[in-house]
């Protein structure tokens, strides 16, 4: 437990050090691991639930005060999950978007009331697509931080994990294309 300090600012996030010590505790190393749809990355999800491609938040350039989350969820149960809310302690707002074209044609974000993950099936929060959107950013986040993501479900369960942060790629477009409206 000795690198605690290389993703975490000592004192700054009980929340985020507790889940830290969680994935710790289990031997996962989300975010090592880019290959293989049905791979698991540590999550304090409800039964049922698992994350399926390793969470990230996109690495922003200076002075962006937002930047989004992004994850697969796999729902193994034989009912709808909804998410319906988010939380990190990095952002003042946590928002659940998606992107919609609009009458142009213009692919633009939105919040939205929920995120359904199909009984039995998948959803993927990707770029251009669904996602957490962090707004209002604390402080600027630094590549490979560790940010400490909660989503909660319309049964109010709570699905807890961590996301690195890294680039884009900058080929898609989404949350690198300059359209912010927060
Ligand atoms: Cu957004």
């Amino acid at each position: 437990m000795t690198n605690i300090s290389q993703y975490q600012r000592p004192g700054r996030l009980a929340l985020a050090g507790a889940v830290f010590l969680a994935l710790a505790a289990t031997g996962v190393t989300a975010g090592e691991h880019a290959h293989g749809a049905d791979e698991t990355f540590a999550c304090d999800c409800p039964e049922g639930l698992e994350i399926v491609s390793a969470p990230w938040v996109r690495m922003m350039p200076p002075g962006m005060g937002s930047t989004a989350a992004y994850l697969t969820l796999a729902n193994h149960t034989d009912e709808d999950v909804e998410l319906v809310r988010g939380e990190s302690p990095v952002a003042g707002v946590t928002e659940l978007h998606d992107h919609v074209q609009d009458d142009a044609g213009v692919m633009r974000m939105r919040e939205v009331e929920a995120i359904t993950i199909p009984a039995g099936g998948k959803t993927a929060l990707e770029p251009g697509g669904l996602h957490v959107m962090l707004i209002d950013l604390h402080e600027p986040l630094e590549r490979d931080q560790r940010v400490s993501v909660t989503l909660e479900t319309a049964a109010g369960e709570t699905a807890g994990f961590e996301a690195t942060v890294r680039d884009g790629g900058g080929s898609r477009h989404g949350h690198g294309s300059g359209h912010h409206g927060h």
